[in-house]
Order: structure tokens, then C-alpha cells, then sequence
């Protein structure tokens, strides 16, 4: 099923310079990269992107993280490309991540583990349009 996925390239990332590595692989997995934008992030929009993890413990750390640095945003479209992402970026603990995952490549620690990808196709039209605007959107 053709779909569209919100992936974002967390501070972490963006500082180690992998923002051309980690797009490369899914450009080369066949995905289409429909919008991408450097952006850094407000407390809200990250409060409403976790809005799932408030209260949690790890909430208050996650939220400063992301709002440590920019971001790189992006939508992406491909077949089954919301499952699909999630397979490439390997689990959300690194130490489960095997090798040749994203997370299992590029991190070791849980909180600071690169890359972010929608979990559901609830999810993904939810995180697009809480970071994109439909214009932004390239039809091609
Ligand atoms: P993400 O939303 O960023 O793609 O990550 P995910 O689906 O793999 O994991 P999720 O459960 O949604 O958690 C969001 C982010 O919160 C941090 N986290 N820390 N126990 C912990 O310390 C813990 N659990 C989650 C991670 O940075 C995770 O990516
Ligand atoms: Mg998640």
C-alpha cells in the first residue's frame, strides 16, 4: 500500500553530520522524499509530537534533547514505507538494534537514538501535520 511516513533526524545526528547519510538510505531503499526542513523545535510542538509519553519518566529529558539543537524533518512516501522505516531504523533501544539499522549503525544510547519514524498511519498523518504545512508537500 502506498503511504506517507513522518521521519525526523534528531539534534543528535544533525550535530554528528549523518543528516546525508540517513536520508541516503532511504533514497536507496526506493523512497521517495516528498518535504525535508532544518528546523528547530519549540517546547510545545515536541509536547504535542510525545504528547503519547507525558508523565513518563524519561519525558522531561526527552523533551530537552529535542529542543537541544535543529532537527531535520522530513516526508517520505513508498510502499508499506511506515513499517518499512521502522525495520531500517532498528529498535528504539539501540542495544537491540542489530547492525545495519540505523539505531544499530549510528547510536548506543536510548536517548539519543538518531532518528524518529511514525508508528502507525494514525501517527504518521498526525506528526505531518503537526511539522508540515499540505503546500509544502512536493507532488513528483
Ligand atoms: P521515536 O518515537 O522517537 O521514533 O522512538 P520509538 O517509537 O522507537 O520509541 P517511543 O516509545 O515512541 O519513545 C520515544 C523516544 O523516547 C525515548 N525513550 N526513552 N525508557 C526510556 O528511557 C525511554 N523510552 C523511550 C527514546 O529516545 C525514544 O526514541
Ligand atoms: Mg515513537
Amino acid at each position: 500500500m502506498m503511504e506517507k511516513t513522518f521521519l525526523m533526524v534528531k539534534p543528535d545526528a544533525v550535530q554528528r553530520g549523518l543528516i546525508g547519510t540517513i536520508i541516503a538510505r532511504f533514497e536507496s531503499k526506493g523512497f521517495k522524499l516528498l518535504a525535508g526542513k532544518l528546523m528547530t523545535i519549540s517546547d510545545t510542538l515536541v509536547q504535542k509530537h510525545y504528547a503519547e509519553h507525558q508523565g513518563k519518566p524519561f519525558y522531561a529529558d526527552l523533551v530537552s534533547f529535542m529542543t537541544s539543537g535543529p532537527v531535520f524533518a522530513m516526508v517520505w512516501e513508498g510502499e508499506d514505507i511506515i513499517q518499512i522505516a521502522r525495520l531500517m531504523m532498528g529498535p528504539t533501544d539501540p542495544k537491540k538494534a542489530l547492525p545495519g539499522t540505523i539505531r544499530g549503525d549510528f547510536a548506543t544510547r536510548m536517548n539519543r537514538n538518531v532518528i524518529h519514524g511514525s508508528d502507525s498511519a494514525e501517527s504518521a498523518s498526525r506528526e505531518i501535520g503537526l511539522f508540515f504545512d499540505n503546500s509544502e508537500l512536493i507532488d513528483w
